[in-house]
């Protein structure tokens, strides 16, 4: 079990006890043209705090949102927000003022913090809204020329951080909805530890000498852990650019001599095609993938033309992080791994009873971080006993590994057949002139439902009929051919959340 102290302030430990603990002069953050210690960032994130408190009357439990790209000044308002007691709610700068508005009302947002870049649809939200009564800009491109850096540079360096309890909530995790709106789940000071002395420290075993990298927006958990939680609980460095999108990963990755990487399968199948001859990946020790399943083709062609460790794992907002993934000494292709140690999973079949190894079932977990929806009816459908039922249907093998069969919104059933969308999108994948695809079920009389596939071709392919029966007899010669898709629809891209998840459910009829 984890072991904290009934006082816990999760900012100061990423922050101050860093200090402390003698990491005062290691680089903290890389960003806009700068590298910060952690004596810096303490002392920023102290100054800020102090204008929260004292100018902003931010009080312990108020609810702070956040909005901006990823960037250091980000992570910044974030930790003194959570130093000042409040709890967070990091947002998407894509976000318009009517899906701010949705956020505000829900999670009852009294204060906001904008990157003065991104202020407009905020303070139109803020016009309407009952709740949110304080919108002030600072400078995401850490100039200090906007009102809150203004106010922080008249600040002392030191802040009392407010003595939290390790079980107070600090942060509000708004699941991005692949299906539908939004919803709010809650996190302790305590589980924003956890998922570093946990996930981190068991399975990446972060060193002060890291340099984290990668793309997810730090409103999204899986960013804010990989990107700022993990480098910073262990005296390591996050870098964190505006330009850190799939493309530019590989730059900078040789650019700052990047050791660990986060990002989607998506964006690594993008790095692979953006790759050159040449290009230096020497310094990276893992490359994580989560956020969407991993398909065999990505993670061998990454093997082939990297030789670098590619992590697989699944996590989710509502348990703010990866609960299993495979591990740089115990990998089997094509599967998500095992359960992070303090967490329990189950496949359960359709009575909600554990289903027999090597059966397809919905994947339950138990763990020490979640699963805690804000609305209740929510907690009650979901949360049985402890074990958040998640929307993903997986199979356990005999030696306790899982694999991923799919999200149960993406099982097609043809024919009386059940066709798992993710493997038919692997086979699809492995040719190349398939650059990304989704598929999923389309309504036929016949059939019930036929295999759908929408596909974006590669550079130097064109959608033809007879490009259509070449992925099909492909689909039909990789995995069983009833499995094929019986129709295939040419698009330019996808339609996906601003995480980069594929949101299927857009492309059925
Ligand atoms: O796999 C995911 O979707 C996820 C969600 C939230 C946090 C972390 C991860 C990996």
């Amino acid at each position: 079990g984890f072991d904290y102290p009934e006082r816990l302030n999760a900012a100061v430990e990423l922050t101050d006890a860093m200090v402390e603990k003698g990491f005062g002069d290691h680089t903290a953050l890389i960003g806009n043209g700068r590298r910060r210690t952690y004596k810096e960032l303490s002392d920023w994130t102290n100054r800020l705090a102090n204008v929260l408190t004292e100018d902003l009357g931010v009080k312990p439990g108020n609810r702070v949102l956040i909005r901006s790209a990823n960037n250091p000044a980000m992570v910044a308002c974030w930790l003194a927000a959570t130093k000042a007691g409040a709890v967070v709610v990091n947002t998407m700068p894509m976000l318009r003022a009517g899906e701010l508005a949705a956020i505000v009302d829900k999670a009852e947002i009294s204060h906001a913090l904008c990157d003065t870049r991104l202020m407009d649809e905020l303070v139109s939200c803020a016009k309407t809204s009952d709740f949110l009564t304080s919108v002030v800009g600072f400078d995401g491109t850490s100039n200090h020329d906007a009102e809150l850096d203004r106010l922080a540079l008249e600040k002392p360096v030191t802040f009392d951080a407010v003595e939290t309890g390790r079980d107070d909530v600090a942060l509000l995790g708004f699941t991005s909805g692949t299906t539908g709106s939004p919803k709010a789940t809650m996190h302790f000071h305590r589980d924003l530890l956890i998922i570093a002395d946990g996930y981190a420290r068991e399975v990446l075993d972060v060193q002060p000498e890291d340099i984290f990298v990668g793309s997810p927006p730090l409103a999204f958990t899986f960013g804010l852990g990989g990107l700022a939680i993990f480098p910073l609980r262990f005296g390591a460095a996050a870098t964190l650019l505006e330009n850190a999108s799939p493309p530019n990963l590989i730059e900078i990755i040789e650019k700052y001599k990047a050791t660990v990487c986060f990002t989607a399968p998506t964006a690594y199948r993008v790095m692979l095609q953006a790759m050159e001859e040449g290009a230096d990946l020497s310094s990276l020790r893992a490359a994580v993938s989560a956020g969407e399943t991993l398909p065999a083709p990505v993670y061998d062609e990454w093997m082939a033309k990297t030789g670098k460790p590619m992590l697989d794992g699944i996590g989710a907002t509502e348990m703010l992080h990866i609960f299993i993934t495979n591990r740089f000494t115990d990998h089997k292709p094509a599967c998500t791994g095992k359960p992070v140690s303090g967490y329990q999973v189950r496949v359960l079949d359709a009575d909600g009873n554990e289903a027999p190894r090597g059966e397809i079932g919905r994947l339950a977990v138990k763990g020490p971080t979640g699963c805690r929806y804000m609305a209740d009816e929510r907690q009650k459908t979901y949360v049985q006993d402890g074990w958040n039922v998640t929307g993903d249907s997986f199979v356990m093998d005999e030696e306790g590994y899982l694999h991923f069969a799919a999200r149960n919104d993406d099982m097609i059933i043809s024919s009386g057949y059940n066709i798992a969308g993710p493997e038919v999108e692997a086979a699809l994948l492995a040719h190349e002139a398939v650059s990304e695809c989704a598929v999923v079920g389309a309504p036929d009389e016949a059939r019930g439902q036929i295999v759908e596939a929408h596909v974006v071709l590669t550079a130097g392919h064109m959608p033809s009929d007879a490009l259509v029966k070449l992925l099909q007899d492909h689909v039909k010669a990789s995995i069983a051919p009833y499995k094929y898709p019986r129709s295939v629809v040419f698009t330019k891209a996808l339609p996906k959340t601003e995480t980069g998840k594929i949101q299927r459910f857009r492309l059925k009829g």
